[in-house]
């Protein structure tokens, strides 16, 4: 099915799943990839071991020196090239990343499209790397400070995002001056395989050293060797908030530095001046759309009670016409889970609704038959619920709506959509001034990323991206993110033909 596209990427069925960049290796147990879109099987990637993964580090501390020494402008030209190819290569990367991940091919041409735009955004910021300049307090002096490359970089990214994640850390920390070491997810280890080697042909073409890109392949054991290592300056990790607290706290034990964009539970309220159609749009999309396995898929609508009754009637309607199926039919609007451990977390959560006593107004269920069979399609869920269950305050990554009412003032809501321990992304929908100026206020929502008459998931790569609470704190993509990647510098220069002391301090010899 994909055997096409496999082949303009250069992938064979059997690969080594470590990379120094023209060197493939890896002595590790293969990782068989199943497509959940049908349940076969694409290929075998083996992972790494100690060994391997210490033959990639060694690569990277000798490429590190050579690559921070060429001027940012010129690392932005090699970006440039990278995000050439994957115009070039976006239906077949969009395809593989449809059918080893199983979102919509749609989606996996706009996870490209997001690769394809943080590489313009990289090549532009790579000529504003800037700091300030500071007036100083002593005569004749100058104050100054500059950003420098970190050293190594660790990209630990998730299935959900298999490709754009990884470019949003990779365009930025190269950039920057930065070697990075790639763990991709084990649930989609061809896509990794495919990106590395794009960027890989591009640094080869450049007569670029092994070891300015890695790729190592495997499970948590391998992102604990990253997270673990003094040499990586800093590891950047994007999945579940369980794994992230793992990381944060081995990172932290040796005081390095970590990158955290964790899981969200991500809210849009619903207010009386709320444009109804848009609404609709902005939730459905939201709750479905990757089938609910993005960290800033809409979890909760909290919708007030004079119009609760109306939006239920709409969204139901408006789950009828859902095409669930094969994601590369274009006339499908959702496509499998990822795999079937994920199956059964959205049955569990499901139970976990009706024993906590709410009530299933789109009851879901897994889907058999012809095209279904890999055992991972399933019916998106809406139920009525309270804020305060244990499963709403979960993040389940499925296709599962929950409908929660609040009445009185729009504060009532926002206290609601802050009642997680999330804090990823959120919306309001309200053509009412005051209510989506309150939102943003510091008495609105909490979140790192706020939104008004737009639902909560789909943001463009030019703003910050990621969220606070428990979602980590950290921020990728665009804005100045870049600064993450870079060790700060106060520089002092003295001009004059004496040595004044700071804060008028006297020290005569
Ligand atoms: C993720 O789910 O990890 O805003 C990233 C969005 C995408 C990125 C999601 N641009 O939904």
């Amino acid at each position: 099915m994909i055997k096409k596209e496999l082949k303009a990427l250069g992938i064979d069925l059997l690969v080594n799943g470590t990379s120094t960049g023209t060197k493939w290796f890896g002595q590790g147990e293969k990782i068989t990839s199943f497509s959940p879109v049908d349940g076969k099987s694409i290929g075998q990637v083996s992972s790494s071991t100690r060994k391997d993964y210490d033959k990639v580090l060694q690569a990277a501390e000798s490429a590190k020196k050579v690559w921070a020494d060429i001027p940012a402008p010129k690392r932005g030209e090699i970006v440039r090239q990278f995000g050439d190819k994957l115009r070039e290569l976006k239906d077949v990367l969009g395809k593989l990343v449809s059918y080893e991940m199983g979102k919509s091919y749609q989606e996996g041409l706009g996870e490209v499209q997001e690769m394809i735009d943080i590489c313009d955004f990289a090549v532009g910021q790579s000529r504003q790397l800037y700091g300030f300049t500071i007036h100083s307090e002593r005569p004749s002096h100058r104050m100054y400070e500059q950003y420098h490359p970190l050293g190594i970089v660790g990209i630990i990214s998730a299935f959900n995002f298999p490709v754009a994640v990884w470019s949003w850390n990779a365009a930025l920390a190269l950039i920057c001056g930065d070697v990075i070491i790639w763990k991709g997810s084990e649930k989609t280890p061809l896509c990794a395989v495919a990106c590395q080697k794009i960027l890989a042909d591009v640094l080869k073409a450049n007569k670029l050293p092994e070891g300015i890109s890695s790729l190592v392949t495997g499970d948590a054991e391998v992102g604990k060797w990253l997270a673990e290592d003094k040499r990586i300056a800093l590891v950047s990790a994007t999945g579940s908030t369980r794994m992230g607290k793992q990381v944060a706290v081995t990172v932290a034990n040796r005081l390095g530095r970590s990158l955290l964009e964790l899981g969200g539970n991500n809210a849009i309220i619903v207010t009386p001046q709320a444009d109804l159609k848009m609404t609709i749009i902005g939730a459905v999309f939201g709750a479905v759309g990757t089938a609910g396995q993005r960290c800033t898929s809409t979890r909760r609508l909290i919708i007030h009670k004079d119009i609760y009754e109306q939006v239920k009637k709409s969204l139901t309607d408006a789950y009828k016409q859902i095409k669930i199926g094969d994601p590369l039919n274009t006339k499908n609007h959702m496509g499998p889970l990822i795999d079937t451990d994920a199956v059964q977390n959205y049955l569990v959560a499901i139970d976990k609704i009706k024993a906590e006593g709410g009530t299933l107004l789109v009851k879901g269920g897994v889907l058999k038959g012809k095209g279904y069979e890999s055992e991972c399609y399933v019916q998106p869920v809406i139920a009525e619920v309270e804020n305060s269950y244990e499963i709403v305050q979960t993040e389940t990554f499925a296709p599962i709506l929950y409908l929660i009412k609040y009445e009185g003032e729009v504060e009532n809501a926002i206290a609601l959509q802050n009642q997680v321990a999330q804090g990823l992304s959120s919306a309001i929908m309200t053509t009412n001034l005051r209510e989506a100026e309150l939102f943003l206020s510091q008495n609105g929502s909490d979140c790192g990323i706020a939104n008004v008459n737009i639902g909560t998931s789909g943001a463009e790569i030019g703003g910050a991206f990621g969220g606070e609470k428990e979602t980590g704190g950290g921020r990728e993509s665009g804005s100045d993110s870049w600064k993450a990647y870079m060790r700060r510098q106060t520089n002092t220069i003295n001009y004059s033909t004496s040595l004044p002391l700071a804060q008028g301090i006297k020290f005569d010899l």
